[in-house]
C-alpha cells in the first residue's frame, strides 16, 4: 500500500538574515506577520507599507526526513504552489512552477534514497509581478479593467487587488505538501460519472493510474464500492444502496461500473435531502493486495440547464432532478486575501450563514480560487448548489504559450477534483469577459490579438465535456448563448445589471426583465465593530482617511454618497450616515429581488453580487470582513425566503405577489391596510390569495386601498402568514415619518441570551438593532423591522454580557430607524 508522509513541519521562510519559523499550508504574509516583521495589512493603512512584500522573492526551507522506505518510488506532491517557484531537492532542481491552480508531484526517488542523511528541500518563490511582467513582454499587452497584470500569470487574480479587496500580492506554499511513497502502480484519477434512470443511480468510475514502469505488475483490478447513504450532518440514514463492482486491466485506464438501485435522489435544500453515498475505489495488484486507494462522497442527482428559447427570448434555467428552480443565489469571493488561512471550519460557518440567509446557489467567481475541497463537501451538505467560474475575470488573457497549457492543465485537474461534488452543477467560461471584449473598446484595442475567447468558446467545453460530461457548461457571465445577442443582453441567458449601482438608482431595477440576473449590487460600510477594529484610534467619518483607504471601488464613496441622497437626507452625524448606508443597501437589493422573484418562470434566478468579504471593507456584500452580517442578510432572509409576500406597480395600479416557492400550494388571506405616517388606517380588506407550489399567485390591490399617488403621508401594508409587505409611494426623504418612539423591554431568556422587546409608539420604518455596539462579540437574530404604531418585536441577541446597570441605554443607542428628513 502507498506510504503517504505529510511534510507540514520543520519549514523556515528566509527574510534577510534570519530564518523565520513557517507555517505550511501558509504564505509569506502571514508568516511575517506572525513574526512580527509586518503590521497587519487588514488595519489601518498598513496595506500601502506592506507593498513591498509581493515585489521580493521568497525561499521557503525544510529538510526531508532520511528514506526509510523500501517502496519503488518517492513522489513529492504539493497539492498547490502560489506561484513562480523553483524546487530543489538536495540542490538539484526538482521542477519549476507557474501555477496556483494546479498541484505538482516530482519524482525524487533518486534525491532521497541512499546516503540515509537528511536531504534540503527548497522553494524559492520568485515574485508574482516579475513572473507576470516578463510574461506581459513575451506575448503582448491586453487590455484589463484593473491596472495590475493578472492575466498574464495563473494565479488568484483578486491578489493583485479589486475593487473590494487590498493588493496583496502572496507568495507561499498554500496548500499541502507531502512524500508519497509507492510501488507497482498508484491511482493518479478517479472520475465518477454519476447519474441517475429511473430510480437507479449509476456510478461509471474512470480510474486512471500510473505505473513504476511499462507493464509493471499486470494486470491490476480496479473495485468500486458504494456506501449506504449518509443524510447531511453526517447521521447515517437507513437507506439500502451499498452496490460493488470490480475490473482487471492492463494499462493505465480502467472503468468501473456499479449500480445503486432505489438511489435516494440528492437535492438542493428546499427541495429535499441531501443523502450523500461513499464512493471508494482500491487498486489492488495482481496477487489481491491493495495498491491504493481513492474516496470520496457523491450524491444520485441530475442536472440540466434550460437555455431554450421563447417568446420573451432565450431562458437559462437550471433543472435539479426534472424539477426547474429559481436560483437565489450569493456571488463568493475568497474568504480571505490569504486563502491558506481559510480553515473547514471558516468555510462550514461562512456557508451556514448563506443557508441562512435562504440561499440555494453559490457561485465561486472567477477572480478568485477553486475553492478546497472542505467547500464543496459542506455545499454537498448543506444542498447548496454550486456554480464554478473557471478563473478569468474582467480582462483580456492571452492564449499563448506559456499560458495556454497552463490553461488546459488546471481546468482538466480542477474539473477532476471537483466533479464528484454533487453541489456542483455548472461550469462557467469567465466572469465579463465576452462583454468587455464587446462593450470596453478592447475589440478595438486588441487588434486581433487572442484575448480568451478560444478558451471560453473552444477549449474549456471541450475539457467539460471530455471530462464531466454530465454537467452544464455556460461560456461566460453574462452570456446571451450566442454572439447572435449582446453578451449583456437581459433577454438572452444571464446579465449583469451595474449602471443601476454605478450611475442611476435602484428604482431601476422595476423595469428591468432579466431571464437570470446573474450579478447585481449595492455597497455598504461594514458593521460598526469591525470599522472599530479596522480603523483603530480614527474618528470614524464617512470620509475619514481609513474608511477611504478601505473602499477600493473608482469613486465608490461618490456612488454610495448620491445613491443614498436619491432616497434619503444625507445626514451629517456618522453613526446615522452608517445606518442609511446600510438600510439603503438593503432596500437596493431587495428591489430587484422582489421584483424579479415575482417574474419567475421568466426569470429564474438571482445572484446577489456578493456574499462575503476578504478582509474589512465597504463593498456589496452582506456579510463582513470580519463575518458579521449587515442589514443586506437580514434582508436577504426575507425575500429569499420559501414563501415572499411582494407588492409591485404595474398597469396602472399595485399587484400583490405570492411568491411561493414551496412544495406545497400556499393560499392565504392578507390583511391589506392603506394607512398614515400617524398610524391611522384610512381603508382595511382581507384579499384572498393563492400561489400553486413552486410558483407565483397575484392579485390586483384595489383601488381604495391603493395609497394617493405621490403622497407624503399615505402607504400600504400588506401582511400574509408572518410576511409583510410595504408599498410607499414617495422616497422615504420625501416621506412623512414620525420621529420614532418606542418603548425597550429586556428579558434574559437565561442561556446566555436576551431578548431585546420593541414595542412600537410610532410607525418605525426599518429598526435595526446594531448589537456589536453593545459588545464585539453580540449579534441580532433580525434586522430591518417595520413595526405599526402598538406591535412589538422581540429581537433576540447573543453574545452580550448584559451589564446589571445601563443596558437599556445602551440597547437604545444601538437602536435605529428611519427619522424624519431634515431632524438635527
Ligand atoms: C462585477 C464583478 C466584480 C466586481 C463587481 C463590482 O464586475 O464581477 O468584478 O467586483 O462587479 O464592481
Amino acid at each position: 500500500m502507498k506510504d503517504v508522509a505529510p511534510l507540514t513541519a520543520g519549514w523556515t521562510l528566509r527574510h534577510e538574515s534570519a530564518a523565520l519559523p513557517a507555517r505550511i499550508p501558509g504564505c509569506v504574509h502571514t508568516d511575517l506577520l506572525a513574526a512580527g516583521v509586518i503590521p497587519d495589512p487588514f488595519l489601518s493603512r498598513n496595506e500601502t507599507e506592506v507593498a513591498w512584500v509581493g515585489r521580493a522573492d521568497w525561499q521557503y526551507d525544510t529538510v526531508l526526513p532520511p528514506r526509510d522506505s523500501a517502496h519503488e518510488r518517492t513522489d513529492l506532491v504539493f497539492d498547490g504552489l502560489d506561484t513562480a517557484a523553483t524546487v530543489t531537492v538536495g540542490g538539484e532542481v526538482a521542477g519549476r512552477t507557474r501555477n496556483m491552480h494546479r498541484g505538482y508531484r516530482f519524482d525524487v526517488t533518486g534525491a532521497t534514497g541512499g546516503s540515509g542523511s537528511p536531504v534540503p528541500l527548497s522553494v524559492l518563490f520568485t515574485s508574482a509581478y516579475t513572473e507576470a511582467e516578463a510574461v506581459r513582454a513575451q506575448v503582448g499587452e491586453r487590455p484589463n479593467s484593473y491596472p495590475e497584470p493578472f492575466q498574464y500569470i495563473r494565479k488568484m487574480a483578486c491578489s493583485f487587488g479589486w475593487d473590494w479587496g487590498p493588493t496583496l500580492v502572496t507568495a507561499g506554499i498554500w496548500k499541502p505538501v507531502r512524500l508519497e511513497h509507492w510501488s507497482t502502480a498508484r491511482i493518479s484519477d478517479v472520475r465518477p460519472l454519476v447519474t441517475v434512470a429511473g430510480t437507479t443511480g449509476r456510478v461509471e468510475a474512470r480510474v486512471e493510474v500510473e505505473r513504476t514502469g511499462p507493464g509493471a505488475g499486470r494486470p491490476l483490478t480496479a473495485e468500486l464500492l458504494i456506501g449506504g447513504a449518509t443524510a447531511a450532518g453526517g447521521t447515517t440514514a437507513a437507506v439500502p444502496g451499498s452496490a460493488g463492482a470490480s475490473v482487471s486491466f492492463d494499462g493505465t485506464h480502467a472503468t468501473v461500473t456499479a449500480d445503486v438501485s432505489d438511489a435516494a435522489l440528492w437535492w438542493p435544500r428546499g427541495y429535499g435531502e441531501q443523502p450523500l453515498y461513499d464512493c471508494e475505489v482500491v487498486l489492488r495488484d495482481g496477487s489481491g493486495a491493495v495498491l491504493d486507494s481513492w474516496s470520496r462522497r457523491i450524491g444520485f442527482r441530475t442536472v440540466a440547464l434550460d437555455t431554450a428559447a421563447d417568446e420573451h427570448g432565450t431562458g437559462f434555467t437550471l433543472v435539479v432532478n426534472g424539477e426547474r428552480i429559481f436560483a437565489r443565489g450569493v456571488n463568493w469571493i475568497p474568504d480571505d486575501v490569504f486563502p491558506s488561512r481559510i480553515s473547514p471550519e471558516r468555510y462550514r460557518s461562512r456557508l451556514t450563514q448563506a443557508t441562512e440567509a435562504g440561499v440555494d446557489l453559490v457561485r465561486v467567481w472567477g477572480g478568485g480560487i477553486y475553492e478546497s475541497d472542505a467547500f464543496y463537501d459542506i455545499c454537498d451538505e448543506l444542498g447548496l448548489m454550486v456554480w464554478q467560474d473557471f478563473l478569468f475575470a474582467c480582462a483580456a488573457y492571452p492564449e499563448e504559450q506559456p499560458l495556454r497549457s497552463e490553461v488546459e492543465a488546471e481546468a482538466r485537474e480542477n474539473v477532476t477534483r471537483l466533479m464528484p461534488h454533487a453541489s456542483l452543477v455548472l461550469w462557467n467560461g469567465n466572469n465579463e469577459n465576452l462583454w468587455g471584449f464587446r462593450d470596453w473598446q478592447w475589440e478595438e484595442e486588441l487588434a486581433g490579438d487572442s484575448w480568451g475567447e478560444g478558451y471560453y468558446l473552444g477549449l474549456l467545453p471541450r475539457i467539460v465535456a471530455e471530462t464531466d460530461p454530465t454537467r452544464p457548461y455556460t461560456a461566460g457571465s453574462p452570456w446571451s448563448g450566442s454572439w447572435d445577442h449582446h453578451p449583456n443582453d437581459p433577454a438572452h441567458g444571464t446579465s449583469h445589471s451595474w449602471e443601476v449601482w454605478n450611475r442611476t438608482d435602484y428604482t431601476e431595477y422595476l423595469g428591468q426583465s432579466p431571464r437570470f440576473a446573474a450579478e447585481f449590487g449595492w455597497q455598504a460600510p461594514p458593521a460598526y465593530a469591525t470599522l472599530r477594529r479596522a480603523l483603530p484610534g480614527e474618528e470614524l467619518a464617512a470620509d475619514s482617511p481609513g474608511m477611504l483607504h478601505h473602499q477600493k471601488a473608482a469613486d465608490g464613496n461618490g456612488k454610495l454618497e448620491r445613491g443614498l441622497a436619491r432616497h434619503f437626507a444625507v445626514p451629517a452625524d456618522f453613526d446615522r450616515w452608517h445606518y442609511l448606508t446600510q438600510v439603503n443597501q438593503a432596500r437596493a437589493i431587495a428591489t430587484g429581488i422582489e421584483h424579479w422573484r415575482a417574474q419567475w418562470p421568466v426569470c429564474a434566478g438571482t445572484v446577489v453580487w456578493q456574499l462575503n468579504d476578504c478582509w474589512p471593507v465597504t463593498s456589496w456584500s452582506a456579510i463582513d470582513g470580519d463575518g458579521r452580517r449587515k442589514p443586506l442578510f437580514h434582508e436577504l432572509r426575507r425575500v429569499y425566503a420559501d414563501r415572499l409576500l411582494t407588492v409591485q406597480a404595474g398597469d396602472g395600479g399595485l399587484t400583490l405577489a405570492a411568491v411561493n416557492q414551496s412544495a406545497r400550494p400556499w393560499r392565504t388571506d392578507v390583511r391589506v391596510r392603506r394607512m398614515t405616517a400617524a398610524g391611522k388606517t384610512l381603508a382595511e380588506a382581507v384579499l384572498e390569495l393563492s400561489a400553486p407550489a413552486r410558483a407565483v399567485g397575484r392579485t390586483a390591490v384595489p383601488a381604495a386601498l391603493v395609497p394617493a399617488p405621490e403622497s407624503a403621508e399615505e402607504f400600504l401594508v400588506a401582511d400574509a402568514d408572518g410576511s409583510r409587505a410595504l408599498h410607499f409611494p414617495v422616497r422615504d426623504r420625501a416621506f412623512a415619518f414620525p420621529v420614532p418612539e418606542f418603548d425597550v423591554e429586556l428579558v434574559r431568556d437565561g442561556k446566555g441570551g436576551v431578548a431585546v422587546l420593541v414595542t412600537a409608539r410610532t410607525l418605525l420604518r426599518d429598526l435595526l438593532l446594531q448589537a456589536d455596539r453593545l459588545a464585539p462579540s453580540a449579534a441580532a437574530d433580525q434586522g430591518l423591522l417595520t413595526l405599526l404604531p402598538g406591535e412589538r418585536a422581540t429581537i433576540g441577541v447573543r453574545g452580550w454580557d448584559v451589564p446589571d446597570d445601563g443596558a437599556v441605554r445602551a440597547v437604545r443607542a444601538a437602536l435605529f430607524a428611519v427619522e424624519p428628513a431634515g431632524r438635527p
